[in-house]
């Protein structure tokens, strides 16, 4: 009997272009924010279900499911690092506990300084997108995120901002910081989606 046959297996670990990236360097445009726990908060706007703003305060925010999730991070500037454990809470935590309508079609994920990044709702819904509080069982620090920060392994990593404050739901694609500034509205790594020139018809809204 042989080895079951795995797809996963077959995989390169790493996307097209990529290398890998020993330890774990910083990347950001801008400076690094000083978190204020009484004026922090994480806000869910837009169409949501019940047309209602939805807010959790840092203890609350913490108080919610924890999971762990083991994923990659993908650098445009191309370096990954791969198979970093993350802990936080699931996006599709905050998508049960906040819900949409049944019209949205995309998420905004908004952070510190008003820097932003556009997903598609499946991106956001994805098994392994999660809103990270920790890394290898320790909290993020201040450079890489703290308090929270979206990872999404399937997607490059400019897609999951540091310092997150929120989501808005949206019922049309609308584009975030870097996606208005040069990058891929979508950004599969696997496909190579690094800059806005490459997008076909279809992979986002007109520049
Ligand atoms: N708020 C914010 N989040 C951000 C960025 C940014 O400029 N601002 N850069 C992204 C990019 S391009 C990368 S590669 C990762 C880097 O995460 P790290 O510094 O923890 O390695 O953060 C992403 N999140
Ligand atoms: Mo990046």
């Amino acid at each position: 009997m042989g080895e079951p046959h795995s797809r996963e297996r077959e995989q390169p670990e790493l996307p097209p272009g990529q290398r890998l990236q020993r330890g774990w360097p910083v990347t950001h445009y801008g400076p690094v924010p000083r978190f204020k726990p009484e004026r922090w908060d994480f806000r869910v706007f837009g169409a949501t279900a019940d047309g209602e703003k939805h807010s959790w305060d840092h203890e609350q925010f913490t108080a919610l499911p924890y999971e762990t999730v083991v994923a990659d991070l993908h650098c445009v500037a191309k370096f990954s690092m791969l198979g970093a454990e993350w802990g936080g809470v699931l996006a599709r935590t905050v998508l049960e506990l906040a819900p949409p309508a049944p019209d949205v079609t995309h998420v905004m994920v908004w952070a510190e300084y008003g820097f932003s990044s556009n997903l598609r709702l499946a991106d956001f819904t994805a098994e392994k997108t999660v809103f990270a509080t920790h890394r290898a069982g320790e909290p993020l620090t201040a450079e890489h995120g703290f308090p929270v920060r979206l990872v999404v392994p399937h997607l490059y990593a400019w897609k999951g901002p540091k310092w997150v404050r929120g989501i808005e739901y949206m019922t049309a694609d609308r584009r975030g910081f870097w996606e208005e500034r040069g990058y891929h509205n979508i950004g599969d790594p696997w496909r190579e989606q690094r800059y806005s020139y490459q997008e076909e018809p279809g992979d986002g809204p007109e520049l």
